[in-house]
């Protein structure tokens, strides 16, 4: 087995133990103004160079302003056509007050259809508790896509 199967046999794991472990519905006492934290874009590229179409990249826009969380934990949820939903969770620590995150889905959009991104995510540590926000991303892929497992990775 090559060091990079690997590493994809390794995402593809956690992706499904993502799955099977993040409730569909989070109890949160608060939530806050959704322009704290919100899904700038979503949309379909070819992000790995693989001539392939078939990737997703997910932007979200954090504009915390003069907040200082102690930790960002962000809940996506992204359903392919067919009903298949792949959930993954990126925990951000010291965020940026005004930045963008982004998301890479490799080869995850091999279905034609629509395709609903929703986001749940807790910001922890404002001295007042959590706060959840809560936002949702529709967009249209083409038919097709590549091989290879579905990865996903984070950063600014
Ligand atoms: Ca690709």
């Amino acid at each position: 087995m090559s060091g990079l199967y690997r590493v994809k046999a390794l995402l593809l794991l956690a992706t499904l133990l993502a799955v099977s472990c993040i409730p569909v519905v989070c109890a949160s006492p608060k939530t806050a103004d959704s322009s704290l934290l919100y899904i700038a874009d979503a949309y379909y590229a070819d992000l790995d160079g693989d001539s392939s179409a078939d990737d997703i990249k997910i932007l979200v826009q954090f504009a915390l302003r003069d907040l200082e969380p102690t930790r960002v934990d962000i809940n996506l949820w992204v359903t392919l056509p067919s009903g298949t939903t792949y959930a993954f969770r990126v925990s951000v620590y010291k965020a940026p007050s005004d930045s963008t995150l982004n998301i890479d889905c490799i080869n995850m959009a091999c279905e034609s259809g629509w395709y609903d991104v929703k986001m749940l995510a807790s910001i922890l540590g404002l001295g007042r508790g959590r706060v959840s926000v809560e936002d949702a991303f529709s967009f249209d892929p083409p038919t097709g896509g590549g091989p290879g497992l579905p990865t996903v990775s984070a950063y600014f």
